[in-house]
């Protein structure tokens, strides 16, 4: 590991809202490594954001934006150079803020989606994330369900604005990987209960099922996806008009840290798997203005 990443509160300013400054929204994906961030990424957009390919390869964020520009890099001072998306090997992590690419999904009409690096990867620097979350008016942190809310990810989190909190959805990937409903209702409640005050909601998802299905399905409800994204939809409508979203209420001071619980996992994939059904009582709940 290359050690915790310590974000110096301070030491850079966020943007100013995009309320204030009319900009689309920016949705930035943070979680561990092989969290899920990337796969929720195409989900978002409906198609994959790089060519298959590059999956390998160790990256700097990813801005993605609507419109047809050709991509480019943007260095440590600034300045922009092309790339070519089947030549990212080039891109160097050291000397590259972050790239730039451009898709015409309908969904970035509505926000901008940065694609991190996993905070942990032990093949990444530990600052990589922190050049560019300035930018970001929403995080959606994605946790593998199986080992969900690491100490790593709650100190990195704690580093980060209260504001940015209150804005910013906890994913919970992965469920499908949970196999009865008791213990996946088990991380949910031990992981709502250790993040309260810190999150605007925790959402239970499965990416690869949700990936499969068709938008608006049975199957697509169960995956969690449509619940994610009325949430995200409510967020995003509330940064753009600059109504201050709310957190979940603040967690009693014993119940943080508890440890996790053991769950039991799927071995493997099933010819059928079966449906996730999410518990009622975890289903987000919708915005009161
Ligand atoms: N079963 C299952 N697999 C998932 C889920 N979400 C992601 N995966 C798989 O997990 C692996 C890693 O997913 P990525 O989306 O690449 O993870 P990432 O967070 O972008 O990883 P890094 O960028 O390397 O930090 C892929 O093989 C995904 O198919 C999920 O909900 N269920
Ligand atoms: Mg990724």
């Amino acid at each position: 590991m290359s050690g915790q990443p310590e974000y110096a509160p301070g030491m850079e300013e966020f943007d100013a809202p995009a309320s204030a400054t009319g900009k689309r929204p920016c949705i930035a994906l943070m979680g561990e490594f092989s969290a899920g961030k990337s796969t929720l990424s195409n989900l978002l957009l409906g198609a994959p954001a790089l060519p298959v390919n590059v999956t390998a390869t160790q990256l700097p964020p990813v801005w993605i934006s609507q419109g047809h520009e050709l991509p480019y890099a943007v260095g440590m001072d600034g300045g922009e150079r092309d790339i070519h998306l089947e030549d990212l090997e080039a891109v160097s992590v050291a000397d590259t803020n972050h790239i730039r690419i451009f898709h015409d999904a309908p969904r970035l009409a509505e926000f901008d989606l940065i694609d991190m690096p996993g905070i942990s990867d032990p093949n990444m620097a530990a600052d990589v994330w922190q050049r560019v979350i300035r930018h970001a008016d929403i995080v959606i942190w994605c946790t593998h369900a199986t080992q969900a809310w690491r100490q790593s990810e709650a100190a990195v989190w704690a580093s980060l604005p209260p504001e940015l909190h209150a804005r910013s959805l906890l994913l919970l990937t992965r469920m499908d990987k949970i196999l009865s409903d008791r213990d996946r209702a088990r991380v949910i409640k031990r992981v709502e209960s250790e993040t309260r005050g810190l999150f605007n909601a925790v959402l239970p998802v499965s990416l690869v099922r949700a990936l499969d299905a068709q938008e608006g399905s049975a199957a697509w409800d169960d995956s969690g996806a449509a619940d994610l994204l009325i949430r995200i939809d409510a967020l995003v409508a509330e940064v753009a008009s600059g109504v201050a979203p709310r957190l979940l209420s603040q967690a009693a001071p014993q119940e943080q840290g508890a440890a996790p619980e053991p769950v039991a996992e799927a071995p493997a994939p099933r010819a059928e798997p079966a449906r996730i059904v999410m518990p009622t009582r975890v289903r987000p709940r919708p915005l009161k203005s």
